[in-house]
């Protein structure tokens, strides 16, 4: 069986909520021709029940950008993934390279996210970046395999169908200039094998793998028709509805 396509919007710290409703209204009208494709739009924690009252009967599923590893107690300020995934939400981003740059996320707290992510029924698409400082090849081959490591530490074999990857290489983000395709599909390529040497060949056959880092209407259908390459996963370009709708259609 194939793996499904996913487009998904990361729309960062932007949209109001009703801006959210009217992007959704849009990119519905649009998306529902194209249901082998799975368009997920990630929010902000205060924007999540406005997604998915907005999205309820289209198959647009709604994500958190990012959940805490408790469930509940005294964490001023922080989210439970208990209460993100009781709100009729689907995914939720873990680890995301802003996560872990501007917040000092740890590979160990992004491990103890993704295990609470899936303890609440919440698909985590865990975010692997690339360090910019990581310059030669090995190097760079070490750090995404170790990140691939210690970010499914403990992970069963059955919450594996659950787990999203997504590699954005640090460059890329926000940049304007996507990766290579050629030379994202080698990354990706290591990340199914070293998740086939950590599980089954089975699992990792299973497993969705996404790009992430600049990704627009232009690019997209290069970096869709790698091999290892499952879907995208977009910031700025998607913050337009008609851009994300089109990111759906071509990679259809
Ligand atoms: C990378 C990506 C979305 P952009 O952060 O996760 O953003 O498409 O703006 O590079």
């Amino acid at each position: 069986m194939g793996r499904r396509p996913i487009v998904m919007a990361n729309w960062k710290m932007n949209k109001l909520p009703d801006e959210a409703r009217a992007y959704i209204k849009d990119v519905a009208a649009v998306v529902q021709a194209y249901p082998d494709v799975e368009p997920i739009l990630a929010g902000q924690d205060v924007l999540l029940q406005t997604m998915v009252d907005a999205a309820e009967g289209t198959h647009i599923e709604i994500g958190a950008e990012n959940v805490y590893w408790k469930e509940e107690g005294a964490y001023t300020g922080e989210t439970s993934p208990k209460v993100v995934a009781s709100l009729g939400v689907q995914y939720v981003i873990i680890g995301h390279s802003e996560r872990r740059h501007y917040f000092r996320e740890t590979d160990e707290m992004v491990n103890l996210k993704a295990l609470a992510a899936l303890k609440n029924h919440l698909s985590p698409i865990i975010a692997l970046d690339e360090s910019i400082q990581v310059v030669s090849p090995n190097a760079h081959m070490h750090w995404i395999v170790n990140q691939v490591i210690e970010a499914l530490k403990g992970v069963t074999n059955d919450q594996m169908a659950q787990v999203v990857l997504a590699y954005e290489p640090t460059q890329a983000i926000g940049s304007g200039m996507a990766m290579n395709a050629d030379l994202a599909q080698k990354d990706l390529y290591m990340i199914r094998e070293t998740v086939s040497d950590m599980f089954n060949a089975e699992i990792a056959e299973n497993l969705r793998i996404l790009y992430g880092g600049s990704v627009k209407p232009e690019n997209v259908y290069e970096i869709m028709r790698q091999t290892d390459i499952d879907g995208v996963l977009v910031g700025n370009s998607a913050l337009d509805p008609d851009n994300f709708a089109e990111l759906v259609k071509l990679a259809h």
